[in-house]
Parts: structure tokens; C-alpha cells; sequence
């Protein structure tokens, strides 16, 4: 059962339909608990029936209005049906974390919580102290953070702990308390935002170009003056029209589509990125990727993802590739082993940043379509930081209005011009523009 709490109920809480949401903890403090995207089902694709909400991004002073799309699923139970999906949308900017304090089942050990915040930044520090109202016996206790070894005690004493060089994103606290071997385990979450105020970003319209309104856009990256593109398979909003999964090569003067290879229905086919003369495509569900030579498109390879998760954006670093999955996460790739090296978690200097899409990696920054916003975010990927906002969402209004007409996804960066181009899922047009 969810519970929304103050400000938070007006946030559109909507159960997974596969009710992954855990069950068997129980959080006796501020039951403000918001499932994070990534105990959903994923955030879906563009063909879910829609509703726009228009949330305000609070960094700071700063006020951003980026318009949210929530995708309540039972709008359109034949969409439901096929991507078997329910999802929520977050305000961002009023999310704040949460923080559970599970108490233990088997005694009443459980986190001091009365000095704890939801939220904190990198350079602040806690302390983390059990209460053992009952006096019940123990040997010791051994603390974790994110399952990572804090220290242990023998007794109740507070523990300092500081977030300095924790990754942005939940803290997940635990304490294993031990009785002559038997351990027990209370828990406790918060959330480590960033310090860094983002900077709203402006952007000026070069040139406007043809592109093929039956793209249904899933990534996007030059390769010299050849434009690649991916394809998937999704819905338009309006008509139902099935697209056609697929990776191109486009002339991005004329729209033309050089080459092409079409994927099975089965396929949706999601971002893609050229690493060393090879295209890198994911799939969102089918749990694998291809790999392509970039000049013929033939393909070379299947690889399996490293774990269960969806496939959504994708660009590389000139040695990882880096891939979202629909959370607030980016995870670094090794493009030969296909294992995971690293990963960030998306934040603002208030909450997450969740449904990274397509990416593009620019000058040592990942700027990151967010999924039904119509806006991109610039992403230190050392930190996941969010550095700065880049509202494109008067562009949708510049292209052929349709009903299949859907959200703003692709970003690619030409070297040669020192120019970004940014395209629609079966959007008309593509903007060469440049970021001031
Ligand atoms: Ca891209």
C-alpha cells in the first residue's frame, strides 16, 4: 500500500501493475514512501494515452516549468495490454526523499531518527544511532551503507558518518545486530542530492530540416556527416500507427534515409551510439543489443544486457558506452564484454532525475533527453550531477501537427559545426540549434 504524504499527495501515485512495490518492510516513520521509478515497470514509451501536467522544476530560486507527461496507464487499456506497464510521474523539485525506519521484526531495535533529514547534500555528515527501547540483549553490531561496511560496536554509541564521497542517490543504512550468532537487521534510507545549482540554458534555432515523420526517433548520433538514427517500434499517440524498429543512415540536409535495416516486430528498437566504427543499438524489453558495422549496417553481434533492465538511451565516452534504462541511473558499459563498469544516479540539488533517454556525449557532459519533457538536461557524468536544463518544448509546436505527433527524443552533436540537432519521435522536422 503507497501513502502519500503533504505535499507529495498531489503527486499521481500509481501502483506497478505488477505490484513490484516491496511489501515486507515496514516503515514505521514518515510514511511518505513514492516508489522510485526503478521498482516500476519502467516508464513506457510514447503510445501511452497521455494527460500533460505541467510541474515546476524548483532549482533553487530558478524556476523551470518543464512539462511532465503522466502516463496513467488505464487510460488506454489496449496500450496497457501491450506493454503491460503502469507508471507514474514525478514532480521534480517537490520529490523530496524518502526516509523509512524499519524496525526489526524480531525485536525493537531501530534507527534514531529524530536528527535525520530526508535529503542531504554531499558535504554534510550524520549520525546514525540504534534505540533498543527494550533493553535487549546483543554482542555487537556491524553498521553498511549501501551494503558497504561502515564499521561495527559493541554498544549504542552513535556512529558519524559522512556523505563526502557517497554516490548522489539513496543511502540505504543498515545495522546487522548480533546475538550469539544470530543476526538481526533494521534499516533506514536517505537521500544524497547535489550541491550544484543547475544553470537554465538557452538555445537559438540555426536551421530547420526535413525528417521522416514515420521515425519514430530512438537515437541519434553523427558519424562524420552521416546521420544515425534508431527507430523502435512504438505506437502513435493518436492512430495506433505501428512504426518499424529499424537503424539508418540519414542525409540530415535532406531527411533522405541512405540505408536502412529494419528490426522484427518482436524488436523495439531504443538507443543507439558508433564506438569504433561499430553501431551500438539496444532494444528496450528484449533484454539485448546489436552491434552493427557503421559503414555497411550489417550486423555483427548480439549481446545480452548485464542485467534485467530496459533499454532506452545510449552514447559512449569514446571508451564505455553509457546507457539509461528509464530510472534515474546511467550505467558505463564496457563496449566489448558488455558488463557493467561503473554507474551515476541522476540528481538536481532536489531530487532525482528519473526517465534519462536518449543521450548525447559532448566536451566530457551527457546531455540527456528527459523522457515526456521536452527537455534536456546536462549531466556531469562523474558525479550525475545535473549542471544545467535546456528547455526545448517550443520546438514541438514549430513542426506538422498530427495525431501520431509525439515527445521530443533525440539529440545529436556534429562535431564539424559545433552544433546539436534535436528531433521528435514521428516529428517532421529536425533543428540544428545552437546552446547559448
Ligand atoms: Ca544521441
Amino acid at each position: 500500500m503507497l501513502k502519500c504524504c503533504g505535499l507529495l499527495c498531489f503527486l499521481k501515485c500509481v501502483e506497478t501493475k505488477n505490484g513490484k512495490r516491496p511489501t515486507s518492510h515496514r516503515y514505521n516513520l514518515i510514511p511518505c514512501c513514492v516508489p522510485a521509478l526503478e521498482e516500476s515497470e519502467g516508464a513506457g514509451r510514447v503510445g501511452l494515452a497521455a494527460a500533460n501536467i505541467q510541474p515546476i522544476l524548483n532549482f533553487t530560486n530558478l524556476i523551470v516549468q518543464i512539462k511532465y507527461t503522466l502516463y496513467i496507464a488505464d487510460i488506454n487499456s489496449n496500450v496497457m495490454n501491450k506493454y503491460n506497464i503502469l507508471t507514474f510521474s514525478i514532480l521534480a523539485g517537490l520529490l523530496i526523499g524518502c526516509k523509512g525506519n524499519e524496525k526489526n521484526e524480531e525485536n525493537n531495535f531501530s534507527f534514531d531518527s529524530k536528527n535525520l533529514k530526508q535529503v542531504y547534500l554531499p558535504n554534510e555528515s550524520i549520525e546514525i544511532k540504534l534505540l533498543n527501547p527494550d533493553n535487549s540483549a546483543f554482542d555487537s553490531i556491524v553498521y553498511l551503507n549501501n551494503d558497504q561496511r561502515i564499521q561495527s560496536a559493541k554498544d549504542l554509541s552513535a556512529v558519524p558518518y559522512s556523505f563526502l564521497n557517497n554516490k548522489l542517490g539513496y543511502q540505504n543504512f543498515k545495522a546487522l545486530i548480533y546475538d550469539h550468532g544470530k543476526a538481526n537487521e533494521v534499516n533506514m534510507r536517505v537521500e544524497l542530492v547535489t550541491d550544484v545549482q543547475p544553470e537554465i540554458k538557452t538555445f537559438t534555432i540555426l536551421n530547420t530540416y526535413p525528417h521522416d515523420q514515420k521515425a519514430y526517433t530512438q537515437g541519434l548520433e553523427f558519424y562524420g556527416e552521416i546521420m544515425i538514427e534508431s527507430t523502435g517500434n512504438g505506437e502513435g499517440v493518436g492512430t495506433g500507427t505501428k512504426g518499424k524498429s529499424s537503424i539508418r543512415h540519414v542525409n540530415y540536409k535532406t531527411g533522405e534515409v541512405l540505408k536502412k535495416v529494419e528490426l522484427t516486430d518482436d524488436v523495439f528498437g531504443e538507443g543507439a551510439t558508433v564506438l569504433n566504427d561499430k553501431i551500438y543499438q539496444l532494444t528496450w524489453l528484449n533484454l539485448e543489443g546489436y552491434v552493427y558495422d557503421v559503414k555497411t549496417l550489417e550486423r555483427l553481434k548480439t549481446f545480452p544486457y548485464f542485467k534485467k533492465i530496459q533499454g532506452w538511451g545510449l552514447t559512449n565516452d569514446g571508451t564505455n558506452l553509457l546507457m539509461s534504462d528509464g530510472t534515474e541511473k546511467i550505467y558505463f558499459m564496457n563496449p566489448e564484454t558488455f558488463k557493467e563498469v561503473d554507474y551515476i544516479n541522476v540528481y538536481t540539488n532536489s531530487s532525482k532525475i528519473p526517465a534519462i533517454n536518449e543521450m548525447e556525449y559532448v566536451d566530457g557532459k551527457v546531455y540527456a533527453n528527459i523522457y515526456t519533457t521536452d527537455s534536456v538536461a546536462i549531466i556531469n557524468p562523474k558525479t550525475g550531477a545535473v549542471e544545467g536544463v535546456i528547455d526545448f518544448s517550443s520546438l514541438k509546436s514549430k513542426v506538422s501537427q498530427h495525431p501520431d505527433l509525439d515527445v521530443l527524443n533525440g539529440i545529436a552533436y556534429n562535431k564539424k559545426t559545433g552544433t546539436f540537432f534535436i528531433t521528435g519521435k514521428n516529428w517532421d522536422k529536425m533543428f540544428e540549434v545552437k546552446i547559448n
